[in-house]
């Protein structure tokens, strides 16, 4: 697909969801370091977002993490969402904090805290309803850290019980999408560590569950865009949380420590058609900014993924598709190594313009003095964050 106009219009319609959590103070176990000006609450973080989207013109909504945005009234903070051009995405449930959860949530052997953990999971399903959002995103710190320590096979049927509990209640057009992850907060199993379990649960389950990929959730040298062309092919890729990692789940910006491995991954989206937002595949960012200003560090993201997609497009399938057929290895690799060596961002700027964007929007952020004022105009209260 060469045809510029075609390119552009793609990217054009390419939506990249925000993480409401990017925009509260975040770290590791050793130290949050907490920032001037971060939100102290679900408003002012959709205040932030929109701001994403005023300078990217494709970050048309944010998604809400539960207790961190629980609001009194979801139907006002839609409205104020609405109210800057954004709209409220995801909803993702929390079964990971609470002193409760400590063996697990919707598999812990305990069914009076199972109950509990699925009480959790139904009331987001209602916070949807509110919100008008079509995802609940499911991710379980749930697993165990010594051998022996629960039933490796009980606690899958007891995770596939809650899931079918959820998956009754969703309403229409309201999807689950189940997140995998690795390790991490649980060190010898965790119930769904990788794409596989993730999707056996979803294909148990229905059409309306789906799986996530979390680029930052999976053992190193993982090859990720082949589990993504795989979930396509089955119909089950619900969506992605971006981020990129040097070593774990580093939450760091997408596309910041392996760009060409965001760029392989996005050519197997564009590949199979699903970078459409009618394909139903969501891309959203899942990043903590533990050092760097979070508001920019959303725009260089949103950045770095439309670099990664505009590349990705530029691939000369007719040429890709002829060399492989024919075998000529070195012929196919550079196909694709010419799409991802060229220098997208003259094409991105030209489309900004099309979209009466200014050409660069980390600079036009920055000029903008948004930042300065958030610092001057958020005095006391609490600042939000994980809450951990
Ligand atoms: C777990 C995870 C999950 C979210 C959390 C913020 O590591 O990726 O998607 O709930 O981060
Ligand atoms: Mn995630």
């Amino acid at each position: 697909m060469r045809d510029l106009t075609a390119v552009k219009d793609a990217l054009k319609n390419h939506q990249i969801e925000l993480p409401s959590w990017a925009f509260g103070n975040s770290g590791t176990r050793f130290k949050v370091f907490g920032q001037p000006g971060v939100p102290r609450n679900p408003y002012e973080k959709a205040d932030d977002a929109a701001q994403v989207h005023r300078y990217t013109g494709v970050a048309p909504s944010m998604a809400v993490h539960i207790p961190w945005d629980k609001v009194d009234d979801y139907a006002a903070l839609s409205a104020h969402a609405a109210a800057n051009g954004i709209h409220i995405g995801a909803v993702n449930a929390n079964v990971f904090q609470d002193d409760d959860y400590k063996l697990g949530s919707v598999c812990n052997p305990d069914p009076r805290i199972r109950k509990k953990a699925l009480a959790h999971l139904l009331e987001c399903v209602d916070i949807m309803d509110a919100t008008g959002s079509r995802d609940l995103k499911l991710w379980f710190a749930d697993g165990t850290n010594y051998p022996g320590q629960d039933d490796i096979a009980a606690r899958q049927d007891r995770l596939a019980e809650a899931l079918a509990a959820v998956y009754q209640r969703l309403g229409d057009g309201q999807r689950m999408l189940l997140e995998y992850k690795l390790f991490e907060p649980s060190f010898y199993t965790t119930d769904v560590p990788d794409w596989g379990t993730a999707l056996l649960h979803c294909q148990v389950l229905g059409d309306k569950a789906q799986v996530v990929v979390d680029t930052g959730h999976h053992a190193p040298g993982v090859n990720i865009e082949f589990i993504v062309a795989l979930l396509l092919k089955s119909g089950k890729l619900g969506g992605f949380d971006f981020n990129s990692r040097f070593y774990a789940d580093d939450d760091l910006m997408v596309g910041a420590a392996d760009p060409f491995q965001l760029f392989r991954i996005m050519h197997e989206v564009a590949k199979a058609g699903a970078l459409d937002p009618a394909a139903g595949v969501a891309f959203m960012l899942d990043q903590c900014h533990n050092i760097e200003p979070k508001i920019r560090a959303q725009i260089r993201s949103v950045m770095n993924v439309q670099e990664a997609v505009a590349k990705a497009l530029l691939v000369d399938a007719e040429a890709l598709t002829a060399a492989q057929l024919e075998g000529d290895v070195l012929a196919a690799n550079a196909a694709l190594m010419d799409a991802y060596n060229t220098d997208v961002r003259p094409l991105l700027a030209e489309l900004r313009a099309e979209m009466g964007l200014a050409p660069d929007p980390v600079k036009a952020y920055l000029a903008s003095g948004y930042g300065e004022k958030i610092i001057a105009e958020r005095v006391g209260g609490d600042a939000a964050g994980w809450g951990a």
